[in-house]
């Protein structure tokens, strides 16, 4: 494991399964909300006041979850209101590290710190836990309200609306049953499948996570060969994005590195279609980085590819990026 303990950072081992086989996430730390006037989140959680220039995310732009955050932080028009730094992509025996020679990684510009886990002890300095992007951090009380990034995506769907006067929403009241419904399956079985699937130390924990993934991917495909253009209702939701960010990692990293490889995303044609279409909306293209996902993902796993050779392929057609 990799993480703080009682505020000091400890490296075992590189694994990611327990004795079972399975890859088990960990649940996030900080669970806080930002709100228009400071007043407490949805569920009671201690409230930040939404302000221009107060909030930093650091990201990585290899990252899945990282990523729904990035999106919407462009989705919403909170760029010149929430500034951001990008993590290197190789994560190692110190975790995510601000090293900035590859192109898009920035370093800290907040603390001129070298390591992630510097920022989540500046914040908690007894803490024990996992090291994770992303973080939403405040820079006047110099804390991280959030690391989860199904929290803080919420939290720029309406918070910030004041500020900027974007008021789109991409979690509708009407639509809130049928979104939670699908990320719920979307959650265990796809974004998260992918990782149980890949870092499997089991056969049969393998088999059981890669059915599980391909099923859904199978399902998915069907709600889509209406030929609908959104997941639920005739608008991008949250559940959009949240999908988005696996399937646009799938063909390039997951379907050879997780060992993901009964069909490729290219190979199902509804799903393929969906995945271009959003990749072309502006909020979203320039989000994805596919140098830094496959340099994260086949680099960083050294249990899974030891050699750490990076392949070149596959060749995208859509890929507009380097
Ligand atoms: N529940 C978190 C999960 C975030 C997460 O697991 N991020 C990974 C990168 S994809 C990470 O930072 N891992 C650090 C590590 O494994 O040490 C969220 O959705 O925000």
């Amino acid at each position: 494991m990799r993480q703080l303990v009682d505020g000091k950072w400890v490296y075992d081992d590189e694994s990611f399964a327990g004795e079972d086989g399975k890859f088990d996430r960990p649940d996030t730390d900080f669970r806080n909300w930002i709100t228009p006037d400071g007043s407490k989140g949805p569920d009671g959680q201690k409230g930040f006041k939404a302000e221009k220039d107060r909030y930093h995310l650091y990201v990585s732009l290899a990252c899945p979850w990282a990523h729904r955050t990035l999106i919407f932080r462009h989705l919403k028009g909170l760029e010149d209101i929430i500034s951001v730094n990008v993590v290197h992509p190789h994560m190692l025996d110190k975790g995510w590290t601000f090293e900035s020679d590859f192109a898009g990684a920035t370093g800290d510009s907040l603390y001129a710190k070298n390591y992630l886990y510097e920022i989540y002890q500046k914040a908690a300095p007894e803490m024990s836990g996992k090291v994770t992007v992303p973080v939403l951090w405040d820079k006047k009380e110099e804390t991280i309200v959030n690391n989860e990034s199904a929290d803080i995506i919420r939290i720029f769907n309406t918070a910030f609306n004041d500020i900027t006067g974007n008021t789109d929403n991409y979690y509708p009241k009407d639509l809130k049953t049928e979104i939670d419904e699908i990320n719920e399956r979307v959650y265990n079985t796809v974004n998260n499948g992918v990782y149980k699937t890949g870092f499997a130390t089991r056969q049969d924990v393998y088999n059981d996570e890669v059915e599980k993934l391909f099923d859904s991917l199978d399902w998915l495909e069907h709600i889509l060969s209406d030929g609908r253009e959104y997941l639920v209702g005739d608008q991008l939701t949250e559940a959009d994005v949240r999908l988005f960010t696996t399937l646009v990692r799938f063909d390039a990293a997951y379907y050879l590195h997780f060992k993901c490889n009964v069909n490729r995303i290219a190979d199902y044609k509804w799903l393929q279609r969906y995945l271009e279409r959003l990749y072309d909306l502006k909020a979203i293209k320039p989000t994805v980085n596919l140098k830094h996902i496959k340099e994260h993902y086949y680099y960083s796993h050294g249990n899974i590819n030891p050699i750490r050779i990076v392949p070149e392929g596959p060749v995208l057609t859509w890929y507009e990026g380097e």
